[in-house]
């Protein structure tokens, strides 16, 4: 029987670990026998464009997995064109937010099913399963959940922080308009308890990973779960990987660090995964009360990917 794995994951870091791990998993991370691969993703970062809903965590982690993702970029499908964009730009439209014309058919596809009452969780496993993704894709939540970033000219919609302000912003707060009444995906609960391996991906803790945890009854379902936890710290070197989450460290008056990372999730996971550049901080780290494992966290292409879950992979079932 294979491992099964469960990723909560973002978007870019999450992307390309869960890409790892569909790799090194039997069948690309196919449900079988009660293992496989399972991402849990953000929808925080949802947004409506030109009147058509957009999920870029969902789509960058099925992109990614359906190998047809811009590598450079890291979101978005590769050998795009931009002919639609430039005659919404003509007829009056904003276009700060890219989108180029095959990845328009998503949205496209994905609007019509959701106003046709399909829950945004059915619509993903469609979508996933027509670009030949063979593992789960669930978002957290079927409910609209949105990312808010408060800083000090106002309260901005996720995306206008994130891609128009190119999040220059300080950050004094991050909350989540209508997580209270969301309820967890179907499948998601029992892919939190009953996998053998829950991995928080190496995404930004507030704007990834907390819109998750925060969809109720999520953070309790890890808490309970019998699986081995582990997460991957996103910062290397006191540095993101990629994103604002230094910035964000910083302005919420955290280390910026795997040992600031490191104490945003005492309590959640049981292993932290931290890069070589920081073994310095091992020790300190444990002193919280993790394991931690120290190891090569970039994951630059498919080969380090794989072998980054591979090395996870080789927690499972030590708890
Ligand atoms: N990120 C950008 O930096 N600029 C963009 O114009 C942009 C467009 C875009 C369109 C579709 C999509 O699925 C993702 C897109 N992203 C863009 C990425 C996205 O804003 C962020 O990567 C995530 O929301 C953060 O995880």
């Amino acid at each position: 029987m294979s491992t099964s794995v469960t990723v909560l994951a973002g978007g870019v870091g999450g992307a390309r670990l869960a890409h790892g791990f569909a790799l090194a998993l039997p069948d690309g991370g196919a449900p079988a026998g009660g293992g496989g691969l399972t991402c849990v993703v953000n929808v925080g970062d949802d947004t409506e464009r030109h009147g058509l809903h957009v999920s870029p965590d969902l789509d960058t982690v099925m992109y990614t997995l359906a190998q047809l993702n811009d590598e450079d970029r890291g979101w978005g499908l590769t050998g795009e064109s931009y002919a639609v964009l430039d005659q919404l730009g003509r007829l009056g439209e904003d276009t700060w937010f890219t989108l180029g014309d095959k990845d328009l058919a998503t949205h496209v596809v994905r609007t019509a099913r959701l106003r046709a009452g399909v829950p945004l969780s059915a619509v993903t496993a469609s979508l996933a399963a027509s670009l030949g993704v063979r593992a789960r894709l669930l978002p957290v939540t079927d409910d609209a959940v949105r990312t808010a970033v408060s800083t000090p000219s106002g309260t901005l919609e996720f995306q206008e922080y994130f891609v128009r302000h190119q999040h220059a912003d300080e950050v004094l707060d991050v909350s989540f308009t209508g997580v209270d009444a969301a309820r967890p995906a179907p499948g998601v609960l029992d892919a939190v308890t009953g996998a053998d391996l829950l991995v928080v991906a190496p995404s930004n803790p507030f704007l990834s990973v907390e819109p998750v945890l925060a969809v109720p009854g999520v953070r309790a379902a890890v808490a309970a779960s019998t699986a081995r936890r582990v997460a991957v710290s996103p910062i290397v070197g006191g540095r993101a990987i990629k994103g604002p989450a230094a910035q964000i460290l910083e302005s919420l008056g955290h280390d910026v660090s795997a040992l600031g990372v490191a104490r945003l999730y005492v309590g959640l996971v049981d292993v932290l995964v931290i890069d070589a550049a920081d073994a310095a901080l091992a020790d300190p780290i444990a002193a919280l009360g993790f394991d931690v494992v120290v190891t090569d966290t970039i994951m630059g292409g498919a080969a380090g990917r794989a072998r980054l879950a591979d090395e996870l992979l080789g927690l499972a079932g030590q708890r």
